[in-house]
């Protein structure tokens, strides 16, 4: 949009009278911030408007992504990037003397995701918006986010994340699009006119979903999407007492509920049914305005299931069509599984819901009864050509439970991993049998990430040096990147790029000080992981790899010196993850407190990690952990953001790593362990012996000593925790089988950095190649893959 500094001045001014009633130099910075927001809203307001008329004059198809987790991170100044208007902005509050980075930060960070699946989904509504598709966000509004993460003592404490508190300036309650989600009570089916059978529903417990939407801002093509999230209300007019309407609201209260009990699983499963029926019913509502016929609903809305949290889909569109449009079962199942399609993010056991039948027919009796007639048919169908015991394997009920992510392979026409090595994975593991009935289903979509915000927004040093030697096509087509390669003998350049990370380096070195009091060198390597703390990511073996060289600095070892930089959230009920938390803290304080570490070797956990907190570390990354054992890691995608700002990749074959060893060249980066199919033949062997390893080396003898000997204060009996699933339960992680080759690889990376011209070309390869994982081109080939929905606005070469 066209706008002079004079006018955003006078605008703003305008902005903050209108608010506060009074001049902007009286106004706190939040209230500056407030006022700067609600500008910016009206800015793109005729445009979001504009989109929504627009999809629906050219019945154009729309993609809607249900998912559980949406992390968009702070979105002034993504916003006003993608508007155009980013520089003036800030040229016009330097004039007013406003401090801006202060100004930022007084947005809250919405915490309504956990990790990569949350930010993955919110990255996916950015892209789809700068492509000009038609993508809506459905999902939940929690009243908390996940949890603020304070460490006291080391250990980790949760407190309630009230980002409410100050009002969401980017959110519109949309009252008047509220619709009702029923659960529990009894259903019966019963004659009705058009001679088929309708369902009665008795004493539901009815409860009111209310629409907030947010603005999707589309980069410099003014399209504005739209991600809707659900907030739970009793409905009003309806007599409820206090404790169901407590029950109501704890609905929409956080994000992943302890689930450690039934009252906490129970409240996990609302909260699934809470959204997606939701979200079908108000997709339904807004395609019957322009269409009568039900049939055509694939050509025109395609609904995408994020993880198995939202496969109940199946089941709830199915009920609608049946029950509300009267269809009969085939016609409903064809519509149902062209309409949907589905993205597995795990491997993990844990992470691929069941439901206990009687819960689910409890809470959703309709659903439940809908359920079994897909199991039943199902079943019906497929036997006679894949046998009876396959087809037990895969059914979507068994054994008592439902099984979501079966479910959602069934009720889908497409499915897909997040990386090359996952989507081969999903065939030849947990979804085989579904994969031998429907392989033209199985397909991969490699993650990506936003490069406007972790790039463009994160790293303006590094963005204008690249500015200067490619010009500026890269910032709205990251394959544009390419070229920056050509620099790898300029040493002018490679200086340059040095001194753009020294001076993140600097800034997060400050913030690690205010938050921790740890005085750390920018001069050291700064040696990052950032992620969920799980046991499969394994933070433990980059533990061990401090202590290792610990031992070695007090061995009088000449080492290049590392800082080491954390970042994780523990899931409040697992004890193991929040064991690690405490002993990586307990390592900081040995460390940090050690005079002969001092320069040479420093730890900083620093809490709280999430979007914007990652903003600040990752620019500022020399190494990126992605240490997973193979085989377990979906994708990852912190990988894609430290490499696009120039970190090397310190690496087991695993998840998206792979594809960036690819991308950027081994020479680039650091690769260690066992590989996938050797991981699985250690296990299958039952020759894996933890213990025989921890006798035969001496170091890591040590070091796993070291759990227990006292020497790392505080840690009783949480290094007898891990030091027991190592020794005593046999290592499920084989982070002793990796130890060697990590600590090997590690020590490239130092000798690597020696030569800093060296690291300089090695870390400029990686920028140079990471324009391929910009989600830009991923959801293209969502679009042309899954949804049959094409990008408006170009999408550059990205593409396959
Ligand atoms: O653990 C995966 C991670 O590897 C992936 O990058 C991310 C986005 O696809 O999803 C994570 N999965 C979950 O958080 C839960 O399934």
């Amino acid at each position: 949009m066209g706008l002079t500094k004079k006018r955003f001045i006078a605008d703003f001014q305008a902005e903050a009278l209108h608010l506060f009633a009074d001049s902007l130099e009286n106004l706190s910075p939040m209230q500056q911030y407030q006022a700067l927001a609600f500008l910016v809203k009206g800015y793109y307001a005729k445009d979001w408007a504009q989109t929504k008329a627009d999809y629906d004059h050219h019945q154009q198809k729309q993609v809607y992504y249900f998912s559980i987790e949406f992390l968009p991170g702070r979105l002034l100044a993504s916003n006003l990037l993608n508007l155009g208007i980013k520089d003036t902005v800030e040229a016009g509050l330097k004039q007013l003397d406003i401090d801006i980075p202060d100004l930022y930060a007084q947005e809250g960070d919405p915490g309504l995701g956990n990790g990569g699946l949350g930010r993955l989904a919110s990255a996916f509504l950015d892209s789809m918006a700068a492509d000009g598709m038609a993508g809506n966000g459905n999902g939940i509004r929690y009243q908390y986010g996940l949890f603020k993460q304070r460490f006291v003592d080391g250990y980790q404490v949760e407190l309630p994340d009230d980002w409410l508190r100050d009002p969401y300036v980017w959110e519109t309650r949309k009252e008047n699009r509220a619709v009702i989600v029923r659960f529990g009570g009894s259903v019966y089916l019963t004659p009705c006119d058009n001679g088929g059978l309708e369902p009665v529903y008795q004493d539901t417990d009815d409860v009111l979903a209310v629409p907030y939407d947010i603005a999707m801002v589309g980069h410099h093509n003014h399209m504005v999407n739209t991600m809707r999230l659900w907030s739970a209300e009793p409905v009003p007019g309806h007599a409820h007492s206090l404790a169901e309407k407590s029950r109501i609201n704890a609905i929409t209260q956080i994000l992943y509920p302890d689930d450690s009990d039934t009252a906490g699983q129970e409240l996990r499963l609302r909260q699934e049914y809470f959204f997606t029926s939701a979200g079908i019913q108000s997709i339904i509502t807004h395609y019957r305005r322009f269409h009568q016929d039900l049939h055509l609903l694939p050509n025109f809305v395609a609904i995408h299931i994020n993880d198995t949290h939202p496969a109940m889909a199946v089941l709830e569109l199915m009920r609608v069509l049946l029950d509300d449009g009267g269809l009969s079962w085939e016609e409903a199942w064809q519509i149902t599984v062209q309409t949907l399609s589905y993205t597995n993010h795990t491997l993990m056991a844990e992470a691929l819901e069941t439901w206990p039948e009687e819960m689910f027919a409890r809470l959703m009796p309709r659903l439940y009864q809908i359920a079994q007639e897909v199991d039943h048919r199902f079943r019906q169908t497929y036997t006679p050509r894949f046998g009876g015991e396959l087809i037990q394997r895969c059914a979507p009920i068994a054994d008592g439970y439902l099984r979501m992510a079966y479910l959602a392979v069934i009720g889908s026409h497409a499915v897909n991993g997040v990386a090359k090595i996952h989507s081969e994975l999903l065939k030849s593991s947990v979804l085989k049998d579904l994969y031998t009935i429907f392989p033209e289903r199985f397909n991969n979509k490699t993650n990506g990430i936003t490069p406007r915000r972790w790039v463009q927004v994160a790293n303006p040093e590094l963005s204008e040096l690249i500015d200067s030697a490619i010009d500026t096509g890269w910032r709205s087509d990251p394959s544009l990147l390419v070229p920056l390669a050509a620099h790898l003998h300029d040493e002018k350049f490679l200086k340059a790029l040095h001194t753009a990370k020294k001076a993140n380096k600097e800034k997060l070195a400050a913030i690690i000080f205010d938050q921790l009091g740890i005085e750390v060198s920018t001069n050291a390597i700064f040696d990052v992981q950032i992620k969920r703390l799980h046991a499969y990511k394994r933070q433990l073996l980059h533990v061990f790899g401090i202590l290792e060289a610990y031992l070695a600095i007090k061995n009088g070892e000449n080492r290049p010196s590392r800082v080491h930089v954390f970042g994780a959230k523990a899931a409040p009920s697992y004890r193991y993850a929040k064991s690690v938390i405490r002993l990586i803290n307990a390592v900081a304080d040995l460390v940090n407190n050690d005079p002969d570490c001092k320069g040479k070797l420093a730890v900083a956990f620093l809490p709280n990690y999430g979007v914007s907190l990652g903003e600040r570390i990752i620019p500022a990354a020399d190494i990126s952990e992605q240490i997973s054992m193979a085989g377990t890691e979906a994708s990852g995608t912190s990988n894609m953001k430290l490499m696009a700002n120039g970190a090397l990749t310190l690496a087991t074959l695993d998840g998206a790593n792979i594809e960036i060893k690819d991308a950027a060249g081994e020479d680039a980066m650091a690769m260690f362990g066992l590989t996938t199919p050797e991981v699985a033949q250690l296990k299958a062997s039952g020759q894996y012996s933890a213990r025989a390893i921890y006798e035969a080396d001496p170091t890591l003898h040590r070091v796993v000593d070291m759990l227990t000997d006292g020497t790392i204060p505080g840690i009783t009996t949480e290094g007898r925790e891990i030091q027991d699933e190592l020794l005593v339960y046999n290592d499920t992680y084989l982070v002793l089988a990796d130890f060697r080759s990590y600590v090997e690889a590690s020590h490239k990376l130092d000798a690597l950095w020696q030569d800093p011209i060296a690291w300089a070309q090695a870390a400029l390869k990686n920028i140079a190649a990471s324009g391929q994982f910009s989600a830009d081109y991923t959801v293209a080939r969502y679009g042309r893959d899954i949804w049959d929905v094409l990008p408006a606005t170009p999408v550059g070469h990205g593409g396959e």
